[in-house]
């Protein structure tokens, strides 16, 4: 059993350190009301923000990676939006090669109807920060564009666009391709962390022990016996090997806590228990109702209402736990933000997945900034594909400006002014601290 010594991990959570020291009177440095939002703008585009949760992968993961053009263009989103604008059925699209795909879905969605989709306009969006034209009837020059380029120089060139400083992959043990990887000594890249994935775990036992009794632990389809302790030093093994940020899972809108079932007790016996010792918290990503239409395989996936009961109910049975915690459904948005009120043991982060749309993604930031102050992770870009952290992080930087400069315009009217000290010190905050002090990101 590894025994985590204060000098490995980082500290529990504290909250952040002021970034400087606030001037004697109120006078000093103060923003004039009209100031604020170029101010709130000037920060918010020179911070660089710590993307904490994407499915991204460092150039050591090979094919794993996703970048270019015709994956910019098969991206689940937009096979979802391609199946309702074109006649072509799932399983004909799915015979077709990539770049097939990808000529099918620009077609569709680019040519033969405007991109005022979210995820189409981020496409554009793409092209643009390249200088490539945006509406041509075929790919041939955005393609001689993305392949006249080195992947290593490429993704600090997309970073840099981004104003992302590091990207939290998602990384499952459990894949055979990408645990070949880490078997095989993957080097660690500093702006590429990883996450301990547990899907397959928690929610999959019944197919997946197999894979832990390969790697050569002692479990069995009951989690009977040494199980327990087994899965724990597959944890314990796999921290070794990632220095994960965090551990992750993803749960369905019917997720219940407490009961008697195999995932909860794994949770509870070995998972939350792992997590403490290592002081990792534990990523709950709640409300994804799995492959509602098969046919459009990645695409398929819904979303439905959970009940946060369970994790109220996880919260106060496990106070030495973190919970970073992302909900899919509309309806569970404000209720999240209620027990964050209720438990400093749990960190709401992102607008994940539908809810990643910027009508939404200020209703629900709004409403956390009027109950949680700057105490929460504003949003994470869950990008598959490497240059879409441009657009989704220019699109938050959008989005979010007015909803701070607001804020602060409403402190000001109430009596107390700003200073471009305290917006550097909120975003810093937002999008960097309230991240570091959580995961075990120190030294980033
Ligand atoms: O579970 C997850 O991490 C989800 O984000 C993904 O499974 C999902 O497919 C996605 O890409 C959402 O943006
Ligand atoms: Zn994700």
């Amino acid at each position: 059993m590894v025994r985590a010594s204060r000098s490995d991990f980082c500290m529990k959570a504290t909250l952040p350190e002021p970034s400087s020291p606030r001037p004697e009177s109120v006078g000093a440095g103060m923003l004039e009301i009209p100031q604020i939002s170029q101010a709130v703008e000037n920060v918010l585009a020179a911070t660089p923000i710590i993307d904490v949760h994407t499915h991204l992968f460092a150039p050591s993961f090979g094919k794993l990676g996703l970048w270019g053009i015709d994956e910019l263009l098969t991206y689940h989103y937009l096979e979802a939006e391609f199946f309702r604008s074109s006649h072509t059925k799932p399983e004909q699209y799915f015979s077709l090669s990539k770049r097939q795909q990808a000529d099918a879905i620009w077609r569709a969605l680019f040519i033969e109807n405007t991109p005022i989709s979210e995820s189409t306009r981020g496409v554009v969006a793409v092209l643009n920060a390249f200088g490539l034209p945006t509406d041509r009837l075929d790919l041939t020059e955005a393609r001689a564009f993305f392949q006249a380029q080195s992947l290593d120089s490429h993704i600090q060139r997309v970073f840099g666009m981004a104003g992302v400083s590091v990207v939290v992959m998602t990384n499952d043990p459990l894949d055979p391709e990408e645990a070949s990887v880490w078997l095989s000594g993957a080097c660690e890249h500093p702006q590429f962390r990883a996450v301990l994935r547990l899907d397959k775990i928690l929610r999959y036992w019944a197919v997946n022990w197999q894979a832990l009794a390969a790697q050569g632990y002692n479990v069995d389809a009951q989690a009977s016996g040494k199980s327990v302790a087994e899965v724990q030093r597959f944890l314990f093994n796999w921290y070794k090997r990632m220095r994960p940020m965090y551990m992750a899972v993803s749960l369905p809108d019917t997720f219940v806590y407490p009961a008697k079932t195999l995932s909860n007790y794994l949770l509870a016996e070995a998972v939350l228990p792992a997590c403490r010792e290592l002081n990792l918290p534990l990523s709950l990503m709640i409300g994804v109702r799995l492959q509602a239409n098969p046919a459009l395989r990645l695409a398929g996936d819904a979303v439905g209402r959970a009940d946060l009961s369970s994790l109220e109910n996880l919260c106060r049975t496990f106070p030495k736990n973190r919970f970073l915690v992302s909900v899919l459904s509309r309806e569970n948005q404000h209720e999240l933000c209620v027990y964050a009120r209720k438990f400093s043991n749990l960190m709401p982060f992102g607008c994940w997945w539908f809810m990643n749309n910027p009508s939404i993604v200020e209703e629900i930031t709004r409403e956390r900034i009027e109950m949680l102050g700057t105490s929460f992770i504003p949003q994470h870009s869950d990008a598959r594909v490497l240059e879409q952290v441009i657009y989704k992080w220019s699109n938050t930087r959008r989005t979010l400006a007015p909803i701070l400069s607001n804020a602060y315009r409403l402190l000001a009217e109430d009596g107390r002014g700003v200073t471009r000290n305290d917006i550097q010190r909120d975003i810093t905050r937002l999008f960097r601290s309230n991240a570091e002090s959580w995961m075990n990101l120190n030294g980033h």
